[in-house]
């Protein structure tokens, strides 16, 4: 190749090699191969030359302006290369470290609600025992929160004083109420949803009542099973398995007790073990009850246009605020809902120590 094209070669190959970005790289290109590059005026300047020498150089010029594009490229994939490098570099975080010392520790650090953790614990136990969670508003219409679940008019909780009604859109029209459990979700979720079906319902729930052990807001969750062949051990073994887990002692003493409620039959409470006079779970010898179950009346599958004789299933409820005082040894309800800083500083955990389904246990 003529000498004047190796020289050119050269200088335009350190230019490429010494382009240390992008931006620099494409100067290079257009100082070269642009409109008034260096290669693009020896194409134009073919045309001035006579036939013979004309093919020889118009090879030479292609070949010299191929491998100056192969350069280009090449150098854009290695600066591409660097660019990624550096990026990776500099954004590189060590996940392990601990938190930072600006980060607010102590009095200042927000904090987990006890209440908020026992639903984190307990969506996680029932979410590996396959449950999926519902949730539903708190205003409820009667049909809902009462009939549906095969409450009658006459029943107590129906009553003025244990109910929080709101006023009835329309004269005549049964008064909206503040739901008094959450297993109007549980009605919600059988009508839109075609079994099997595996849920819990953790949520908020109201009932006019007030003092150490009631408040008129608490927190319940309620679990449902809808299946084909459900029964009666699968109730049992389901709960069983949750207390002893929830309560982090294998062995936890549980009984099952005959009961009733007006949306299961037949319907049970369950007691877990304890000692009455050190309040310690687990041993003693002494009965607590902890949570009421049953299978799902009849009536109330028919409520929501399952057929009884296909469908069967069970249900459980209990409140979260008293299976959190058990486990973590809370003797009074009323300061769960009065953001006292020194209470939440004893009982409350912190959001940067990570939940496991481990922790719950
Ligand atoms: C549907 C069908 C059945 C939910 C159930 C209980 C028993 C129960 C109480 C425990 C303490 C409420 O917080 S508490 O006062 N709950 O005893 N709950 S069976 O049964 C259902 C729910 C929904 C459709």
């Amino acid at each position: 190749m003529a000498d004047d094209l190796d020289m050119l070669r050269a200088s335009i190959e350190a230019a490429i090699a010494e382009a240390a970005d992008p931006r620099a790289l494409d100067a290079v290109r257009v100082s070269a191969l642009g409109k008034s590059g260096e290669v693009t005026a020896l194409l134009k300047s073919l045309g001035a030359l006579p036939p013979d020498e004309r093919k020889a150089r118009g090879a030479q010029v292609n070949v010299l302006k191929g491998e100056i594009e192969r350069a280009l490229e090449n150098r854009r994939v290695t600066l591409e290369a660097f660019a990624l490098d550096a990026r990776l570099a500099a954004e590189r975080m060590d996940v392990s470290l601990p938190p930072r010392p600006s980060a607010p520790t102590g009095p200042d650090a927000g904090s987990i609600h006890p209440i908020s953790r026992t639903m984190e614990e307990l969506i996680a136990l029932f979410g590996a025992m396959g449950f999926a969670v519902a949730e539903g508003p708190d205003i409820e219409g009667d049909w809902h929160n009462f009939s549906a679940l095969n409450i009658p008019d006459h029943h107590p909780a129906r009553q003025d004083h244990d109910t929080f009604y709101l006023t009835a859109p329309e004269p005549g029209a049964r008064r909206p109420v503040l739901r008094t459990h959450t297993s109007p979700v549980q009605i919600r979720t059988m009508l839109t949803q075609e079994p099997p079906i595996r849920v819990i319902v953790p949520g908020r729930t109201w009932r006019a009542d007030h003092d150490a052990t009631h408040s008129p807001m608490f927190h319940q969750v309620e679990g449902l099973v809808i299946g084909r062949d459900i029964h009666m051990g699968h109730l049992k073994g389901t709960l069983v398995d949750f207390l002893r887990a929830f309560f982090g002692i294998a062995d936890l003493p549980v009984r099952f007790r005959s009961s009733y409620f007006p949306f299961t039959e037949p319907s049970m409470e369950v007691d877990i073990g304890w000692s009455r006079k050190t309040g310690e779970l687990g041993q003693g010898g002494d009965w607590l009850e902890i949570l009421g179950s049953g299978m799902v009346h009849p009536k109330v599958l028919a409520n929501v246009g399952l057929d009884p004789r296909v469908w069967q299933g069970f249900a459980f409820g209990m409140g979260i605020e008293r299976i959190t005082m058990l486990k973590h040894g809370i003797p009074d309800l009323r300061p769960f809902y009065e953001a006292d800083l020194r209470w939440l500083r004893h009982y409350a955990t912190s959001p940067l120590s990570p939940f496991t389904l481990h922790d719950a246990a």
